[in-house]
C-alpha cells in the first residue's frame, strides 16, 4: 500500500490517493470525520480552526461505502480558500499576491525559498509546508485504523507534556502556561505517546535496514510536521540504565512466549515481538511566533523581524491524533507489504496464521 498528498493550506482542497488498500471494508464515514474533528481540538489553537469544519469526501476506491481494492481518492475542502482566492487560484491570473519576504526561523521559509527560488515570496513554499497537510494524513490514519480493527489491532495517542509541564492540555497549571505564552506572543512544542495493542509479532525484518519495523515507523513519524525526536518504550531512558534494567526477559506461559515488561516498546531486532508497540514523539514550538524572532529579508539581505502569521500557541494535542494516525497508517501498510492483502479477507487470514506461528 502507497499513497501520495497533494494540497496548499489556503488552496482548494488537500487530496490523497491511496493505493493497495484491500478490497471489501466497509468504511464508517462519519468515524472519519469524528477523527478529523479531533485533530482540530486543543486548547491553544489559532483562529483557522474557526474556520474548518474538516470533513472527508471520498471520489474514488469506494462503493456504496465498501472498497473495490482500486486507489481511494480522498478529499479535504479548505474551507478558508474562499478568503484566499485571489491569491492562491491555481488556474487563474488574478495579480494578488502581497509577498512574503521575510523568512521564519525554524519554518521552512528560508531554505525552501533559496531551494526553489522562491525568493520573492515564501508564500510559494510555506503554503505546502504548513501543518494544514497533516488533516489529509488524519483521513488516511483513520480509514487504516478501520482495517486494523478487522484484524483486532487498535491504536490510541495521549500527549505527555507540553513544554516543561507533564501533563496534557486538560491540566489548568498547563493551561495558564499556554495563555501566558499566547499573551507573550510565545508558542511551545510537547511530547506525545502512542500505543499500538494487538499486533502479532514478526511484522518488519532484522535481514536488512529499510525492513525494519522500528526505522520504518520513525521515518513516517519524523517527517510529520515540527517533530524532532522518535523513540520506542523508554527510548532515550535506554542509554542512562544498565542491560539488566533495560532488556524485557523472556517467559513461557499458557502455550506461548510473554514478556512481563515492554520497556522496549514491542520491537526488538526491527521486528514486532507481540507487546503493545509504544512510539514517543516530540513536537518542536510553533516556529510563526506573533513576538517575531530576528531573521534576514531575502531580497535586501537587511536584518529586520520575521514576518507575524495568524497562528496557534500549542498544537500538542493535535500532534498526539496526527502522531496516532500516521502510526496506523504506517502499520496498515506494512501488513498489507508483508501478507497477503488483496483482499480484507485475505489479510484477516493471514494476520490470524501469523499470530499462530508466532505463539511458538
Ligand atoms: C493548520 C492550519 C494553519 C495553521 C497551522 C496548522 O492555518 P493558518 O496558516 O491558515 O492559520 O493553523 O499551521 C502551522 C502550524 C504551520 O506552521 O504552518 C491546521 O489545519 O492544522
Amino acid at each position: 500500500m502507497r499513497y501520495l498528498t497533494a494540497g496548499e493550506s489556503h488552496g482548494p482542497q488537500l487530496t490523497a490517493i491511496i493505493e493497495g488498500f484491500p478490497a471489501g471494508l466497509t468504511i464508517d464515514f462519519p468515524a472519519l470525520n469524528a477523527e478529523l474533528a479531533e485533530r482540530q481540538k486543543g486548547y491553544g489553537r489559532g483562529g483557522r480552526m474557526k474556520i474548518e469544519t474538516d470533513t472527508v469526501e471520498c471520489v474514488a476506491g469506494v462503493r456504496q461505502t465498501v472498497t473495490l481494492g482500486s486507489p481511494i481518492c480522498l478529499v479535504i475542502e479548505n474551507k478558508d480558500y474562499v478568503n484566499w482566492q485571489k491569491m492562491m487560484h491555481p488556474m487563474e491570473v488574478t495579480g494578488e499576491k502581497k509577498p512574503q519576504t521575510t523568512p521564519r526561523p525554524g519554518h521552512a521559509d528560508l531554505v525552501g525559498a533559496l531551494k526553489y527560488n522562491h525568493e520573492d515570496d515564501v508564500r510559494n513554499v510555506l503554503e505546502r509546508a504548513s501543518a494544514r497537510e497533516t488533516a489529509i494524513h488524519v483521513a488516511m490514519g483513520a480509514l487504516a485504523q478501520q482495517l486494523l480493527q478487522q484484524l483486532d489491532i487498535t491504536v490510541t495517542s495521549r500527549v505527555c507534556r507540553v513544554g516543561a509541564y507533564e501533563g496534557d492540555e486538560q491540566n489548568q497549571e498547563i493551561r495558564r502556561y499556554i495563555d501566558q505564552l499566547r499573551e507573550a506572543g510565545d508558542t511551545v512544542g510537547g511530547e506525545v505517546e502512542v500505543i499500538v495493542n494487538g499486533l502479532p509479532a514478526g511484522l518488519g525484518s532484522y535481514v536488512h535496514y529499510d525492513r525494519k519495523l522500528d526505522g520504518i515507523l520513525a521515518q513516517a513519524v519524523m517527517s510529520v510536521n515540527a517533530c524532532k525526536a522518535v523513540g520506542f518504550g523508554l527510548a532515550t531512558e535506554l542509554g542512562k540504565i544498565s542491560g539488566s534494567a533495560a532488556h524485557d526477559q523472556i517467559f513461557y506461559e499458557s502455550g506461548a512466549f510473554t514478556r512481563q515488561t515492554n520497556r522496549t516498546g514491542g520491537i526488538e531486532g526491527g521486528m514486532s515481538n507481540g507487546m503493545p508497540i509504544i512510539v514517543r514523539a516530540t513536537l518542536k514550538p510553533i516556529p510563526t511566533l506573533m513576538q517575531p524572532l530576528q531573521t534576514v529579508d531575502l531580497l535586501t539581505k537587511t536584518a529586520t523581524a520575521s514576518f507575524r502569521e495568524r497562528s496557534d500557541v500549542s498544537v500538542v494535542e493535535a500532534f498526539a491524533i496526527i502522531v496516532k494516525n500516521v502510526v496506523a497508517q504506517t502499520i496498515a501498510q506494512q501488513l498489507c507489504s508483508q501478507l497477503r492483502s488483496d483482499t480484507l479477507g485475505q489479510l484477516q487470514t493471514d494476520v490470524k496464521n501469523l499470530r499462530m506461528q508466532m505463539k511458538g
